[in-house]
């Protein structure tokens, strides 16, 4: 609470503030202690809203990342153990980037308060401080695929003027501070006061930094809006992208049959709406690539190089296919997994004009904001709907899911092949080269594991005695799935009505009907076979590193 100071009354200290006429005297007993702690630590969190707040408007000038904030948020995706972001995964879901910016802002928060305490005692100490977080925030910036060297300027300058108003509000709240010392302020009038105001006369001076924070903080808000604010203005890629009209498909799927949907109130759409669908990746800043300047490149093992463009692409030969997309890190009964139309051009194509050389066995491609998956090769090749997709439900890839191009390879986990915002592929060896999730410990190939799930009922409710209607998704992408069983309180295990089978890259819905329920508690579990007959694994596993596996259950109550 107290510093070791206050027992000295009188003393200014030489090598802070009050050498510079801020007058940093001990505080009374009482009032003065605890007030002046608090308002020391508002002048830390007023000078770096006031940094932030500056460099986020700046940003909104250059390139995404150069927003020090969401550089740290990224850079700080990047080196966290890999344990940690499976927890955080696990924990929040798809709300993971939410929680990791509350995270973030709380830190910040207290960093900024304790900073601020520290300049009571040495703003020199204090300055060093913010001086070098900038840097590392400098260097987060400067870590970030797709910044250059002139994006730093919103974290310099934010920096500077974060630098500043810590020296500016540190100086009013010392003076703001009631003392019973009747030492002069040294060079008082910085701040616009009366000269060699009594330091026993504090109400004005109290007003003054109250005033100053309240002008601070309103500062800060309004600069962050404004950087929204002209951002949004300023349109980019949204604008383009709304423009864009996609190509009629060379090769159309399907329509899909009837009954893909299995007639169970409560089900999950069997196509799942652009807005419903679950994103996972390492982006904070969702990124902005332009498709007008959009470049794909395909090197490293090929005898031809190929460089394709926006326009090239959607001018070329495309095909429509329902791909059920799955997330390494759904847990046994999880939500990780969406199924669309997608539209695109196969990624065989572009591999047959570069020519694989002998020995090559995967693809590394890489996105624009530095993710990186391994696919193996022959994947690619083997005649499946493997994508370079532009489309998704007859819309341009939003840009959450990977505008203006992504991969899509039905069987493989997203991790491995779903590359979003894709320019570059490298023909390499999984000898060679290793991917952004691999170096973290995960599978290097990832095939999707045969999966089934109850959707209906959700676990834990109650509902009403009679007939019970179960729902539930299964997939086995590749293959198909041929039958679905379901366990009703251990009993025998009895066969789901399917629903229709659309493509075998999709998913699959089931329904069966209990017609006998009793009251009271019930569990009921699922298990699925693939086309070849295959049964879903019992054997539990967590997701990492190759996906989880094992019989989904779900408990409610009847009655
Ligand atoms: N650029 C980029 N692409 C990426 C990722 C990523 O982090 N960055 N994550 C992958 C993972 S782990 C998955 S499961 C899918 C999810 O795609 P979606 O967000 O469109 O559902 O994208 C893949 N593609
Ligand atoms: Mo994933």
């Amino acid at each position: 609470m107290s510093t070791p100071e206050t027992g000295i009354p009188g003393t200014g200290r030489t090598d802070d503030a009050g050498a510079r006429g801020t007058s940093v005297r001990p505080p009374r007993r009482g009032a003065g202690a605890g007030a002046g702690i608090g308002r020391h630590a508002l002048a830390g969190v007023v000078a770096a809203a006031l940094m932030f707040g500056t460099a986020q408007f700046l940003s909104a000038f250059f390139a995404p990342l150069s927003s020090p904030l969401a550089a740290a948020g990224a850079w700080f995706i990047d080196i966290t153990p890999a344990w940690l972001k499976d927890f955080a995964i696990g924990l929040f879901g798809t709300a993971d980037k939410i929680a990791l910016g509350v995270g973030i802002g709380l830190v910040a928060l207290a960093g900024a308060a304790v900073i601020g305490i520290l300049a009571r005692r040495s703003l020199r100490a204090a300055s060093v401080l913010v001086v070098l977080i900038g840097i590392a925030l400098m260097a987060a910036v400067s870590t970030r695929a797709g910044t250059t060297t002139v994006d730093l300027l919103p974290t310099v300058v934010g920096t500077i003027v974060g630098l500043g108003a810590l020296h500016w509000l540190t100086g009013l709240a010392a003076r703001s501070i009631p003392s019973r010392s009747t030492a002069a302020p040294a060079e008082e009038g910085r701040a616009g006061q009366a000269v060699a105001g009594e330091a026993t006369t504090p109400a004005p001076d109290r007003r003054a930094f109250l005033k100053a924070a309240a002008f601070g903080g309103a500062a800060a808000v309004v600069l962050a809006i404004g950087g929204r604010v002209v951002e949004a203005a300023r349109g980019g890629i949204r604008q383009v992208r709304e423009a864009i009209r996609l190509p009629a498909p060379a090769r159309p799927a399907a329509p899909l049959p009837a009954g893909v949907q299995a007639p169970v109130a409560g089900m999950p759409p069997y196509t799942t709406p652009n807005g419903e669908f679950y994103r996972i990746d390492t982006a904070l800043v969702v990124p902005q690539v332009d498709p007008n300047s959009w470049r794909l490149r395909v090197h490293g093992m090929v005898e031809q190089e190929v460089e394709l463009g926006y326009a090239e692409l959607m001018e070329s030969e495309l095909v429509e296919a329902d791909v059920t997309l799955t997330c390494v890190s759904n847990a046994v009964g999880g939500d990780l997994a969406g199924n669309a139309r997608w539209l695109g051009l196969p990624i065989r194509q572009v591999l047959e004009r570069a020519r694989p050389l002998p020995g090559a066995d995967m693809v590394l491609s890489t996105s624009a904001d530095g993710f990186s998956a391994s696919t193996p090769l022959e994947v690619l090749r083997d005649g499946r709907n493997a994508l370079l997709a532009v489309g998704m439900n007859g819309e341009p890839l939003p840009l959450e899911h990977g505008f203006p191009v992504r991969m899509v390879v039905p069987g493989l986990y997203g991790y491995v092949s779903a590359t979003k915002w894709v320019v570059d592929l490298e023909i390499t060896r999984f000898a060679d080269a290793k991917a952004y999730w691999t170096v973290r410990g995960w599978d290097a190939h990832g095939p999707i594991k045969l999966a089934s799930r109850i959707d209906v009922p959700r676990g834990f409710v109650r509902l009403p005695a009679g007939t019970v209607d179960l729902g539930g998704t299964a997939w086995a992408q590749g293959t198909g799935i041929s039958r679905v069983e379901v366990q009703l309180d251990g009993g025998e295990w009895r066969e789901a009505v399917l629903a229709a089978e659309a493509t075998v890259d999709s998913w699959r819905q089931w329904s069966y009907r209990w017609e006998d329920a009793e009251p009271g508690d019930h569990t009921v579990r699922v298990r699925a076979y693939d086309a070849s007959g295959t049964q879903q694994t019992s054997e539990r596993a967590d997701p990492a590193p190759n996906g989880a596996s094992g019989w989904h259950e779900v408990r409610f109550s009847v009655g």
